[in-house]
């Protein structure tokens, strides 16, 4: 099905005129039947679009964009749908957008995980990126998908959701997947020009079933009904804190929070990087966000690669679990 964006714009630039069925199958190049199915479309997903026969349709509203608004973002475009919110994001971050430009999204066509893995996001999932231009060298970037997602974990849990992190990026509620968060930034050398952080909750939308790992929705892990809009107005307001306080203090001030809701410490992992694996035990994470892992009774610090959990066994001793 085309996406629904070209009929929503010429609905609002008519603003409060009507356009007639007609008129949008013709500058659509669709037939009035595919007009009719994408406003019933767009009533399903919280569009309000009154119709009268022989005048035609008018937008009345919107789903709840301001309902995005909070703390850092700004400045708040809502599509129905999109190729990828950080695609769009990226091209506003390139055309100088400011930080605090939030994209949101219904569903994505093209959503996109770490290493140009898809990611699954349709209707009734959370998908969104925000735009930050942090006065950070780039080397400190790294860990701010790791507040981001701590701050996730927070937001959850403070709504008694029993949310944990699964490092580097990922919230997890019990052994499945709920949420992912992915960075993409352009910089120099030593100075950063944007960050384009996105991240992708499964809410009301069926999680996807054969996903690299067990994959969940959080209506469906609480027995709940949540609203995007509530969900990330919390984490927006935890988050602006957070960002700020990262300027200033860097990982450092996040770092024991982290560890308290790290759902692999203790556990025995293997971490696989450009091909290589090594699997020990996980202590936490160090001051830069990166896993520290006792390997062959030493601890070493990994970051970039991808974590898996190999299986449940207590470790063999509480020293494991010390962090200097
Ligand atoms: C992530 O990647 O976890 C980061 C996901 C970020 C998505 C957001 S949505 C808004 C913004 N716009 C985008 O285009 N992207 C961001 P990673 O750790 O690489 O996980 C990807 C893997 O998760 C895939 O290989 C799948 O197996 C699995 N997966 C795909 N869709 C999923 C979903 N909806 N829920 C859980 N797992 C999923």
């Amino acid at each position: 099905m085309t996406s629904p964006e070209g009929l929503l714009e010429l609905l609002s630039r008519a603003g409060d005129r009507r356009v007639s069925g007609a008129a949008l199958a013709r500058a659509l190049g669709l037939s009035r039947a595919a007009v009719h199915k994408q406003v019933d479309g767009l009533r399903r997903r919280g569009y309000r679009i009154d119709g009268v026969s022989r005048l035609g349709y008018r937008l009345e509203k919107r789903p709840a964009a301001a309902g995005f608004r909070g703390g850092l973002a700004r400045s708040v475009f809502h599509f129905a749908e999109l190729g990828s919110t950080q695609d769009d994001l990226k091209a506003r971050a390139s055309a100088g957008a400011p930080e605090g430009t939030l994209v949101v999204a219904d569903c994505q066509t093209r959503g996109r995980g770490r290493l140009g893995r898809p990611w699954k996001s349709p209707v009734g999932g959370l998908w969104y990126s925000l735009l930050l231009r942090p006065p950070v060298r780039p080397e400190a970037v790294p860990a701010l998908p790791l507040v981001a997602a701590l701050d996730w974990v927070l937001s959850l849990r403070a709504e008694q959701v029993p949310a944990r992190l699964k490092w580097p990026n990922d919230v997890w509620c019990g052994e499945k997947k709920l949420a992912g968060v992915l960075t993409e930034m352009s910089a120099e050398t030593d100075r950063v020009s944007w960050v384009v952080l996105g991240v992708g909750m499964n809410v009301a939308n069926p999680a996807p079933r054969r996903a690299r790992v067990p994959a969940v929705s959080l209506n469906a892990a609480t027995g709940r009904k949540w609203t995007r809009e509530d969900l990330l107005k919390n984490w927006l307001e935890r988050f602006t804190a957070s960002y700020r306080r990262f300027l200033k203090e860097g990982f450092v001030p996040f770092r024991s929070a982290y560890e308290e809701n790290l759902l692999l410490k203790g556990r025995w992992v293997s971490f696989e990087m450009a091909g290589a694996r090594r699997s020990g035990w996980v202590s936490g994470v160090d001051n830069a966000g990166r896993l520290l892992m006792r390997v062959d009774g030493e601890s070493q610090a990994y970051e970039g690669g991808e974590v898996r959990l190999l299986r449940l066994k207590p470790p063999p001793s509480a020293d494991i679990l010390k962090t200097e």
